[in-house]
């Protein structure tokens, strides 16, 4: 089976519907027909600042939302990114051949450097993206399921491991970004017109898949929509109802057409009551699910270690051609 990577930060208590629909329930489908690695990016999460006992406490809970929403270790590697050493040691590698003016040109480090500030952002924030390369690149993954904001990361990968390549000889499997359909994409109930995000700076736009259900329905019932009063999909004319028209349809597995069809006629109000019906009756079954894991946190740590010991072989594998290959003396 071809080899697919992909990663979440643990930034967050709960992931959001973002995050569920967009990556989530993507992985859960894609995990039948890859060798799929799905990590928690702890190290990429403290390239901007983090309480140590928080940061652990959202690992595991972010851990705990992939098995809930459907992703068995059994099937894919599901593990913790600071696990596994070779990212950090690849990421190394990888920084001596990328060049500063190229990392300076990633539009994500520009944002967020930009929110934080030239002197509070980190190296490490700079560097984000050779980690993210690393990542991929240790697993000789083919495939890499992303949202939009990712594509350039993605692309720097592509140009990092051909340059190897070609410098070294063939050692890495050059990647390619599996972009997220636009149907895939949730933006915020207050805000329809930017994305649904764990770092958002109002909760009330934000569905957080771990939130008390009545709590999600409220939000729901609150979303902003538009005075026209008809449930039809037109992102740009009614981006807040278009919205809520690819939620309901992601997470109940039907068409926007038909859903349309069904509340013809009818207000936003009733179209909002079957909304929240939805979007309880997905993810309450989820958050059960998660309760049930962290409550045996043991148990959780032990999947997670098995999984990062398979990681482990991977990666151990490719790392030490890198380090033969660059010309590193092998400890004997
Ligand atoms: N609104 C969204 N719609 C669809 N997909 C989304 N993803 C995130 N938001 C949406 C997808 O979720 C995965 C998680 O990526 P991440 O944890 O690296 O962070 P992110 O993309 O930046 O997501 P957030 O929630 O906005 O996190 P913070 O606030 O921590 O930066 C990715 O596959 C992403 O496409």
């Amino acid at each position: 089976k071809p080899r697919l990577y992909s990663g979440m930060q643990p930034s967050a208590d709960s992931l959001q519907a973002g995050n569920y629909i967009g990556a989530l329930l993507q992985w859960r489908e894609m995990q039948n027909s890859y060798d799929a690695f799905f990590s928690v990016v702890d190290l990429h999460a403290i390239t901007v600042p983090q309480d140590p006992a928080e940061l652990r406490e959202k690992t595991r809970r972010t851990a705990a939302q992939y098995i809930a929403a459907g992703i068995e270790p059994s099937k894919s590697t599901l593990y913790v990114q600071s696990h596994v050493r070779a990212h950090a040691e690849l990421a190394w590698i990888l920084s001596t051949i990328t060049g500063f003016g190229e990392a300076g040109r990633m539009t994500q480090f520009k944002d967020k450097s930009a929110r934080y500030g030239a002197d509070s952002a980190s190296v490490g924030l700079f560097t984000y993206p050779v980690l993210m390369a690393a990542d991929i690149l240790l697993y000789q993954s083919e495939l890499v399921p992303v949202g939009d904001d990712q594509k350039q990361h993605v692309e720097l990968t592509r140009d990092l491991a051909e340059r190897f390549n070609k410098r070294f000889g063939k050692t890495f499997t050059v990647p390619k970004a599996v972009i997220q359909k636009d149907t895939a994409r949730i933006y915020d109930l207050q805000n329809p017109t930017s994305k649904m995000s764990k770092s958002a700076e109002s909760d009330a736009g934000v569905l957080w898949l771990l939130d008390d259900p009545a709590k999600s329905a409220k939000k729901i019932m609150r979303a902003v929509t538009d005075t026209e009063g008809s449930v039809r999909y037109d992102r740009e004319n009614k981006p807040g109802v278009s919205n809520l028209l690819t939620i309901y349809a992601a997470l109940s597995g039907r068409q926007v057409g038909s859903i349309e069809d069904e509340y013809a006629g009818r207000g936003y109000g009733d179209f909002k009551k079957g909304l929240a019906e939805v979007v309880v009756n997905e993810f309450g079954p989820v958050r059960e699910r998660v309760l049930e894991l962290l409550d045996d946190p043991a148990e959780l740590d032990r999947i997670l270690a098995a999984n990062a010991a398979r990681a482990d072989e991977v990666a151990d594998a490719t790392l030490r051609d890198v380090y033969d290959k660059v010309g590193l003396l092998r400890r004997v």
